[in-house]
């Protein structure tokens, strides 16, 4: 019998040797060790085996057996290198005299105006800041006025991770961090990507562009941001563009004005991209309430400042002229390929 498990290892040791591939390998464990494979038969051969042969057979049976697992797994592992080295000598190579594509790339339309309103307000003295997307609870609302279960969470719903943090739902979410890092008096804009849970129209993602701007120093008054604003504008626009400051609600400033600009896509007639109004909101703004600067760790009763929340986003839309803000976010290298020469 002993003589039979040798032959059959001597066999088995033959075959593999042979093999060359995946699926021959995968032929050659069914035949030896699939349930009707030659070694799997031979333990039903125990039966016929004399009493005191029985335990060295089945002992010598096991080992072959695993002799056979072992050795099919470690040529499992050299053919699965031999396949992949075969695949990667054998990948698509290329062919170097082929003439070159002289198309190149081209900035983001929000690239652009973030660019050109980075460069206005450096130029008045403001640092650029950077700030995460996805943040917490406690930046994005309590810092700013916002209590849990204020009504004005309703406006900025977001999407919540399963740890609790949340994708910011504007710019403002950064202030306190700016406040606490600097202290007053300090002049900042911090451009950054927002998330809204909120359904898209012509004028509305649900991921976009802000860029907020602050300015806390001694006796800053509503005049200051006015200033700012206008001057902002009109250094975009370089034209004369209908501006028009009405009150707004923000539980962060006080007051609190919504700024709007005149459709640049109708010339103010109304239309889908400014739902019929004729009007934009672009760039609410109001003096920072003492709560959000005590919050950031300085004196209300020393400083006072204006915040301003610019959507960068729509000032892509009526500086390039696009009328659905939804193209800016398509990825159609098409539209994009416009601002190539911006
Ligand atoms: C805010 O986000 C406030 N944080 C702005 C602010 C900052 C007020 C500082 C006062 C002081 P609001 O939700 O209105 O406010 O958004 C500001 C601007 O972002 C809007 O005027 C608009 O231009 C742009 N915006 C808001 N939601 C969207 C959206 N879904 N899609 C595109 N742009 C949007």
């Amino acid at each position: 019998m002993s003589t039979k498990i040798e032959m059959l290892k001597a066999e088995f040791e033959k075959e593999i040797e042979l093999c060359e591939n995946s699926e021959a390998i995968e032929k050659i464990r069914v035949a030896y060790l699939g349930k009707k494979g030659k070694i799997t038969e031979l333990l039903g051969e125990l039966k016929n085996v004399p009493n005191e042969e029985k335990k060295a057979f089945g002992q010598n049976v096991n080992l072959l057996k695993k002799f056979a697992a072992d050795k099919i797994a470690e040529q499992v592992e050299i053919i699965k290198k031999a396949e992949e080295e075969k695949l990667i000598n054998s990948a698509e190579t290329y062919d170097l005299s082929l003439p070159s594509s002289e198309e190149s790339g081209s900035y983001h339309p929000i690239t652009l105006v973030q660019r050109e309103v980075e460069e206005i307000f450096a130029s008045m003295g403001f640092t650029i800041e950077d700030y995460v997307e996805i943040t917490d609870d406690y930046h994005c609302f309590e810092a700013l006025n916002i209590p849990k279960h204020h009504p004005a969470r309703d406006m900025q719903d977001t999407y919540y991770l399963d740890n609790g943090q949340l994708l910011k739902t504007h710019t403002s979410a950064a202030q306190n961090a700016i406040m606490k890092k600097y202290g007053a008096p300090l002049r900042a804009i911090f451009p950054g990507r927002c998330f809204r849970n909120e359904s898209t129209d012509a004028c509305h993602e649900n991921t976009f562009f802000q860029m907020e701007g602050m300015m806390i120093d001694k006796d800053i008054s509503i005049s200051n941001l006015i200033y700012f604003m206008k001057k902002m504008l009109s250094e975009v626009f370089k034209q004369d563009i209908n501006v028009r400051l009405r009150p707004g609600f923000f539980p962060f400033v006080e007051p609190g004005f919504e700024l709007d600009i005149s459709c640049t896509i109708c010339g103010g007639k109304g239309c889908p991209s400014c739902k019929n109004s004729g009007w934009l909101e672009l760039c609410p703004c109001g003096m920072i309430h003492p709560n959000v600067l005590k919050a950031g760790g300085i004196d209300p009763e020393e400083y006072t400042g204006f915040a301003f929340g610019l959507g960068l986003t729509r000032l892509a839309m009526m500086r390039f002229g696009v009328k659905d803000i939804r193209d800016l976010n398509s990825g159609n290298l098409k539209a994009l390929d416009q601002f190539k020469h911006e």
